[in-house]
């Protein structure tokens, strides 16, 4: 059994073993066994209408910390990126500013969305060999990108919809991000204390009928495992019109729910997403934190907004005595509509902001984890029901 080790990225960010284990919920695994090793999530790249001001709505609403910049100054005129950083967390905010940029194209097709879930992985060019012996589509074959700060091995692979998984291997690199990108501090003040600490889940939305598809294709071509939390047949009937399985790497760091509509009463969430979305894509990102009262708080006074919760979840007796002992009374839970769930392993709160662009589609989860590996499966109801309510205000119900 190999036991989880810390990237330089948790490192910098002063995460522990135990920390890490408890804020995303590690498993120890046998990665010489692994014939697509993932080390973690590198980064999570965003396609933006604007970029620059997307990159302000990170600093302030998310209050991440802008550490590097790519764009016309830096010699790249077909289009920015920032870069930013919570914790162990890193997303990119790639903007066109060339019309012919391929990043204008997808902006066109798909609103402001998730372009890539990059992987840091140990050895670039196994994982590439292995997903190509699986029927896996190499979008950007192995190769070496450098500068004065040392060399970067990547791929890419392709995944659900347009979007990919780019392969990372930063052993022999210490620049700021990637070749192309110069350091750039934040212009605004960041929070003394970070919001949010690591990406917990990211979640994907894909078509009727393929989430088996794509669960067998991270089983298949990168190795991932099943976990035990899903959705099937009799809950997405009842009253949450999806399907859900969860996939992760090894060791869990890296855990990707898979979500396809289910045929029930009214229009499925999922629907709302594929439609306006234009085809499959990345739904949610949950970030750990281990203070989501503060976060909850920070955030709101930054503007995000949440979903909300009716005050008859709180008092529910079933979920009361479901839910037993929680870090805080339950009334400071209600008070900010953080949902809570208990599993045999503990318990989790987590909150959903709402859709944070202009298309009903990709939003953020705020999870503080308890022992609990799960994904909130007992709020579905509450959740969903919560999200049907600003779809019919949509006019999308
Ligand atoms: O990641 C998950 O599975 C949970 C539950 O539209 C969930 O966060 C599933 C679908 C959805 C919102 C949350
Ligand atoms: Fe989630």
């Amino acid at each position: 059994m190999t036991s989880v080790e810390l990237t330089p990225d948790e490192r910098a960010a002063e995460l522990t073993v135990e920390r890490l284990k408890q804020l995303v919920g590690l498993v120890d695994y046998d990665e010489a066994k692994d014939p697509f090793p993932v080390t973690a999530m590198d980064a999570v790249v965003f396609v933006a209408g604007n970029a620059t001001q997307s990159a302000h709505f990170y600093q302030h609403a998310l209050g991440m910390e802008l550490v590097a910049y790519t764009g016309p100054e830096t010699g790249n005129r077909d289009h920015k990126g920032f870069v930013l950083r919570a914790g162990s967390a890193r997303f990119v905010i790639l903007g066109a500013v060339d019309p012919a940029s391929r990043y204008a194209d997808h902006h066109r097709r798909h609103g402001d969305g998730v372009i890539d879930l990059a992987l840091e992985v140990p050895d670039v060019d196994k994982c590439i060999a292995h997903a190509r012996a699986q029927g896996a589509t190499v979008l950007d074959e192995p190769h070496d990108v450098s500068d004065g700060n040392g060399t970067v091995r990547t791929a890419a692979i392709g995944i659900y919809g347009e979007t990919r998984h780019t392969l990372v291997d930063r052993s022999r690199y210490d620049g700021v991000y990637l070749p192309g990108y110069v350091q750039r501090t934040s212009t605004l003040p960041t929070p003394e204390r970070r919001l949010f600490q690591a990406v917990d889940h990211c979640v994907g939305n894909v078509e009727l009928g393929r989430m088996d598809e794509w669960v067998d294709f991270y089983n298949r071509v990168m190795g991932f495992v099943n976990m035990a939390e899903f959705v099937g047949d009799d809950i997405a009937t009842e009253y949450s019109a999806l399907m859900s399985k969860v996939v992760a790497n090894g060791n869990h760091r890296v855990k990707f729910p898979l979500n396809e509509p289910a045929i029930a009463k009214k229009k499925s969430q999922i629907d709302e997403y594929l439609e306006f979305y234009a085809g499959a894509g990345c739904q949610h990102i949950a970030l750990a934190t281990n203070d989501i009262l503060r976060t909850t708080d920070e955030m709101r006074a930054r503007g995000v907004e949440f979903l909300d919760t009716p005050d008859s979840y709180y008092e529910d007796p079933e979920l009361r005595a479901r839910i037993g002992h929680v870090r805080v009374p339950i009334e400071q839970l209600k008070a900010r509509k953080i949902l809570v769930d208990r599993d045999e392993d503990g318990y989790l709160l987590q909150i959903f902001t709402k859709p944070v662009g202009d298309r009903p589609t990709v939003f953020f989860e705020l999870i503080e984890r308890h022992g609990s590996l799960g994904f909130g499966k007992g709020n579905f109801k509450a959740l969903f029901e919560a999200i049907e309510r600003e779809q019919e205000l949509r006019g999308n119900l």
